[in-house]
């Protein structure tokens, strides 16, 4: 299989989705509907989509009617970002190699940008239209997911975690740095995976192989992340290098140095390579995709 094509392929597929769901630039209001699409067409990997996607895919199901789905999963990824970038969070001037969403349209449009992608988000996983047909019981169970891995339970738990940890040195522990990870990153992803299983038509056993998939993949994506912090080209990974070091963040990499940390992310990789043992020829794109998470450079 060839990851690259692959990769790109979804990639339009989402980007076309995206396009199709945002609101256009033309409508009021303008500089809002360009700050959501600014930060959205910055060129981002689209990791989660493309998990979702090749999750149902995975199962056998048809993935054109996940893309719904997707789609809000990656405005609500793009929403984190742009908070995590403002001058109360981590105060950063890059993302996605362009300059950040408050630089270019100051504090206030960044953060409203942020609240309309989250909300839109959930508007569209609760009415996605008729192309979709998804059946009600189905969308209520998967807008959950998403909103459970997305809030206090999720990502904004692993954020608050994070930020109160900065600069916490010696006191750094193995439990707070998971904490961190699994829910700072690795809830959306683990939902992403979970998601497409559930719109693929998953059976219960296979759905809690793939949610394992997810959970595992998730916090290998963050290591890889704690990794790319201290050795990545900040060219390539399109964000400032080094920041996690002079923050004093609760990473793998504070914990355990760096090779640690790769062996401990190659370990999650084959752990959740064993877990699409029973998916057959289906699941190669999940089998690459965690391969690429863990080997990545941006
Ligand atoms: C502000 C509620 C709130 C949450 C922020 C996602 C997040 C939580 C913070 C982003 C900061 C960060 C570096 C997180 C670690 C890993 C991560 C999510 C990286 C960015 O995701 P990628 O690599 O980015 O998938 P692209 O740009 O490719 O989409």
């Amino acid at each position: 299989m060839d990851l690259p094509a692959y990769l790109k392929r979804q990639t339009t597929r989402v980007d076309d989705a995206l396009d199709r769901f945002l609101p256009d630039e033309e409508r009021m209001p303008h500089l809002l509907h360009k700050a959501m699409r600014y930060s959205i067409f910055a060129g981002g990997k689209r990791i989660r989509p493309i998990l979702l996607l090749a999750a149902s895919e995975a199962v056998g199901g048809q993935s054109d009617r996940v893309l719904y789905a997707a789609s809000a999963l990656e405005m609500i990824h793009t929403y984190s970002l742009i908070h995590d970038d403002l001058p109360a969070m981590d105060n950063d001037d890059l993302r996605r190699g362009r300059p950040t969403s408050h630089k270019v349209f100051g504090e206030a449009h960044a953060i409203l940008a942020g609240d309309a992608l989250l909300t839109e988000a959930f508007a569209l996983l609760t009415d996605p239209g008729d192309d979709f047909a998804v059946a009600p019981a189905v969308q209520l169970r998967v807008a959950n997911i998403i909103a459970r891995a997305a809030g206090a339970a999720g990502m904004v738990g692993g954020q608050i975690v994070d930020m109160e940890s900065e600069g916490g040195g010696d006191e750094l522990d193995l439990p707070t740095v998971e904490y961190i990870h699994t829910h700072k990153t690795g809830a959306l992803i683990r939902a992403a995976v979970e998601v497409g299983a559930i719109l693929g038509g998953a059976d219960q056993r296979t759905f809690k192989a793939l949610s394992r998939y997810g959970e595992l993949a998730g916090l290998a994506f963050q290591i890889a992340d704690d990794i790319l912090d201290v050795v990545g080209d900040q060219d390539v990974v399109g964000k400032d290098i080094g920041s996690d070091e002079a923050r004093g963040k609760a990473t793998y990499v504070a914990l355990f140095g760096l090779s640690e940390a790769q062996s401990r992310a190659d370990e999650l990789r084959d752990m959740a390579l064993e877990t699409l043992e029973s998916l057959g020829e289906k699941a190669e794109p999940l089998r690459q995709i965690v391969n690429f998470i863990v080997a990545r450079t941006s």
